[in-house]
C-alpha cells in the first residue's frame, strides 16, 4: 500500500498495490479531494466483502434480511417513495454540441453542466465512505468486453454492482498501467454534516444522470435505485457504450439474447429490443409450452446486448452484465418459471412487500393474497386495506437484482468471449391495439423503419415523462438510453446494413411482434409467456424459409394456418384480433409516425422517409 500526502484540507488515502494505473489513481484523488469522503474502501468483489456490506446495510436499515429457511442469503431493501425508478427528466447527455445529443436527449453545455455538478458533488461524500468499484462489462478477457471504474458513497450500489457486472481486482489486471475504463461517479448526494445521522435510503432531491459522451463519463447524484446508480447498466453499456459503438462500428442495444434449440437440434440466436417493463426477461426465459415440447430456449442476457460485426458480417453478441435487474410484480410460477426459480436464494430484492415469514411477495406472485404484508413503504398492508385504498403491497417498479449463474435456462455458452452470432432481430413494444402480434420486415431499411416508429404504451420504469399507458414513440426501444443523436443512431444501423451486404455477408431477418392487445373488454387476446413459443417458431421457420406468410400494410405476417396450435386452443377469430389491421388505426398511426419525424427534423434518413411512403400508399 503506498499513501497520499496529507496536507492541510487534503484527504489523505491509501493505494492497494495491485493498483498501478497512473491516470486511475489520478481521477480518484481528484474526486476523493472533490467529495472529502470520511474513507475511501477498494473493494475487491470477493464474498467476504459482499457478507460484510450486506450485514452493514441491514444494521442502518437499508435492508431487511429474509427468514434464511424460506430465501437463504437474501434481504429486501426498501427505498425513499421519491426514489424509485429512472429519472428521465433529469438524464443529460452532455456532448460539446447540442446537435450531437440529439432531439431526444436533454443536453446542457459540458462546461456548464460541469459548473453545476462541481457544486452539487463538492463535499457530497462528507462522513461516507467512498467505494471504489472496479467492474468489467461483459467477461474478462473479451475482446468486445470494456472494463469500468464507478466511485460510489452507497454500500447497496456496491452489493448490486457484484451481481449486475463482473466486479473484482481482475479487473486491475486488465487495465494494467494504462488500459482504457470508463470512470463512473456516483453520490447519493446526502453527505453527513453538523451532526445529521444516517437514514436507511439517502438521496436528494435534486437528481442528475450526466455523460459526457466526448470523455466517455458518467456522473450521477442524488438517486440510489436501479439504472440511476448501478452505473454500469443504462448509463455506461448503453449510453455511453452506443457512442462507442456509432465511432467504432458495433452495437450497444436495450435487447435481451435467447438461445432456441429445435427438435432436430438446431440452435438459432435471437437479439430481442423491448421497452423497459415489458416482459423482456420473461421473454429471455421461455418455457415452450405444451404440445412444442421439442423445442428449448436458453438464456443469455435478459436486459442489453453488444454487437460486433465480424469481418465475414456475422453479427455477433455478448450480454455485458452478469445478473438480472428484473422487475419482480407479475413474475410468477406460470409467467416466468425460470426466474422464480433463480429467484430461490442470493438475490436483493427493492420495494416489494415483506410476509410475516420473513419472505417476500408481489402482486401476481400467488392467485391468493395474503393475509398481511409490510407493504414496500414499511406501513402494514392487508387485503381490506388494498380493497378500501387501491394500495398496492410492492411498488408497480419493484426489483429484484441476482446473479444470471443461478438461472436454470441460462445458455451454455453465456460466458463465450466471441460471443453468439444473431440470426433475427425482434423488436417488440406494449400496444393494446394497432400493431399486429407478428410481421416480418420485408427487408432491412423497411425492419429498420419498424424499429424506428417503435411507440409503447409507458410503463412505471420511469418517472416524470408521462402518464403511466399512453403510447409514446421509443425508437429501438432505446429512447431513454440512446446515448447521441437518434437520427444518426438511425443511420448507423443503415450504413451497418449496407456494409454488411456490400462484404457478401448476410443480414438477420427484422421482426416487429406484440404480445399485447386487448379485446373490447380490455382484456389480452393473445396468451402470451410460453405460447410465444409459437411466433417465435414461424420465425425460425421464416428463417430457414420454410414458413409461409401474406403481404400486410406492414411487413408479412403469418396466416392462421401458418402457425403451430398444438396444444393450444386459439380461434382463427381471435387470431383474427391479434394479426389484423385497422385501416383507421393505421391512419392515426402514420400520423404519429410523422410527429416523430418531425421532432426529428432535417435530419432523418432518407430511406426510412421512402418507406413511410410506401406505407403511405398502400394503406390509401
Ligand atoms: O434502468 S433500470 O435499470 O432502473 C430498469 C429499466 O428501466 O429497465
Ligand atoms: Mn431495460
Amino acid at each position: 500500500m503506498s499513501s497520499t500526502s496529507s496536507e492541510k484540507g487534503i484527504i489523505s488515502f491509501t493505494i492497494p498495490d495491485y493498483v498501478r494505473h497512473r491516470k486511475l489513481i489520478e481521477w480518484i484523488s481528484n474526486i476523493v479531494q472533490l467529495t472529502k469522503p470520511e474513507k475511501v474502501f477498494w473493494c475487491d468483489g470477493s464474498q467476504e466483502e459482499y457478507n460484510q456490506l450486506c450485514e452493514q446495510l441491514v444494521q442502518n436499515g437499508t435492508m431487511v434480511k429474509l427468514n434464511p429457511n424460506k430465501r437463504p442469503n437474501s434481504f429486501l431493501a426498501r427505498s425513499e417513495p421519491s426514489d424509485v425508478a429512472r429519472v428521465e427528466n433529469c438524464t443529460y447527455i452532455c456532448s460539446e454540441k447540442k446537435d450531437d445529443a440529439g432531439p431526444m436527449n436533454n443536453w446542457l453545455p459540458p462546461s456548464e453542466m460541469r459548473r453545476k455538478l462541481n457544486k452539487l458533488f463538492s463535499g457530497c461524500m462528507k462522513g461516507r465512505t467512498l467505494y471504489v468499484i472496479p467492474f468489467s462489462m461483459g467477461p474478462f478477457g473479451s475482446s468486445i468486453s470494456h472494463i469500468g471504474i464507478e466511485l460510489t458513497d452507497s454500500p447497496y450500489v456496491v452489493v448490486n454492482m457484484r451481481m449486475m457486472t463482473r466486479m473484482g481486482r481482475e479487473a486491475y489486471n486488465f487495465l494494467g498501467e494504462n488500459g482504457e475504463f470508463i470512470p463512473c461517479i456516483h453520490s447519493v448526494g446526502s453527505p453527513l454534516i453538523n451532526g445529521k445521522k444516517d437514514v436507511p435510503w439517502p438521496c436528494n432531491e435534486t437528481k442528475y444522470i450526466v455523460h459526457y459522451p466526448e470523455t466517455r463519463e458518467i456522473w450521477s447524484f442524488g438517486s440510489g435505485y436501479g439504472g440511476n446508480a448501478l452505473l454500469g447498466k443504462k448509463c455506461f453499456a448503453l449510453r455511453i457504450a452506443s457512442n462507442m459503438g456509432h465511432d467504432q462500428g458495433w452495437l450497444a442495444e436495450h435487447m435481451l439474447i435467447l438461445g432456441v434449440i429445435s427438435p432436430q437440434g438446431r440452435k438459432y440466436h435471437i437479439a430481442a429490443a423491448f421497452p423497459s417493463a415489458c416482459g423482456k426477461t420473461n421473454f429471455a426465459m421461455l418455457i415452450p409450452p405444451q404440445g412444442m415440447d421439442g423445442w428449448k430456449v436458453t438464456t443469455i442476457g435478459d436486459d442489453i446486448a453488444w454487437i460486433k460485426p465480424e469481418k465475414n458480417g456475422a453479427l455477433r453478441a455478448i450480454n455485458p452484465e452478469a445478473g438480472y435487474f428484473g422487475v419482480a410484480p407479475g413474475t410468477n410460477e406460470k409467467t416466468n418459471y425460470n426466474a422464480m426459480a433463480t429467484l430461490k436464494s442470493n438475490v436483493i430484492f427493492t420495494n416489494v412487500a415483506l410476509t410475516d415469514e420473513g419472505d417476500v411477495w408481489w402482486e401476481g406472485m400467488t392467485d391468493d393474497l395474503p393475509s398481511h404484508l409490510i407493504d414496500w413503504q414499511g406501513k402494514h398492508w392487508t387485503p381490506e386495506i388494498f380493497k378500501n385504498t387501491g394500495r398496492k403491497a410492492a411498488h408497480p417498479n419493484s426489483r429484484f437484482t441476482v446473479s444470471a449463474s443461478q438461472c436454470p435456462s441460462i445458455d451454455p455458452n453465456w460466458e463465450d468471449p466471441n460471443g453468439v452470432v444473431i440470426d433475427a432481430f425482434i423488436f417488440g413494444s406494449r400496444r393494446s391495439n394497432t400493431i399486429p402480434l407478428v410481421s416480418e420486415a420485408r427487408n432491412w431499411v423497411e425492419g429498420i423503419y419498424m424499429a424506428a416508429t417503435m411507440g409503447s404504451e409507458t410503463t412505471s420504469a420511469a418517472i416524470g415523462n408521462q402518464k403511466q399507458g399512453t403510447v409514446r414513440r421509443d425508437p429501438f426501444a432505446m429512447l431513454p438510453f440512446c446515448g447521441y443523436n437518434m437520427n444518426d443512431y438511425f443511420n448507423h444501423w443503415l450504413k451497418l446494413g449496407k456494409q454488411i451486404q456490400a462484404n457478401g455477408g448476410k443480414l438477420p431477418k427484422i421482426y416487429y411482434v406484440n404480445w399485447f392487445r386487448k379485446d373490447i373488454n380490455g382484456k389480452f387476446i393473445w396468451p402470451g409467456f410460453g405460447d410465444n413459443m409459437r411466433v417465435l417458431r414461424w420465425i425460425l421457420g421464416r428463417i430457414q424459409g420454410e414458413s409461409k406468410g401474406f403481404d400486410q400494410l406492414f411487413g408479412i405476417s403469418p396466416s392462421y394456418q401458418d402457425m403451430d396450435w398444438t396444444g393450444l386452443e386459439f380461434t382463427p377469430e381471435q387470431f383474427e384480433k391479434v394479426i389484423s389491421i385497422d385501416k383507421k388505426s393505421w391512419e392515426n398511426e402514420l400520423i404519429s409516425h410523422d410527429e416523430l419525424f418531425d421532432k426529428l427534423f432535417k435530419k432523418i434518413p432518407e430511406d426510412l422517409l421512402r418507406v413511410r411512403e410506401k406505407i403511405g400508399c398502400r394503406l390509401k
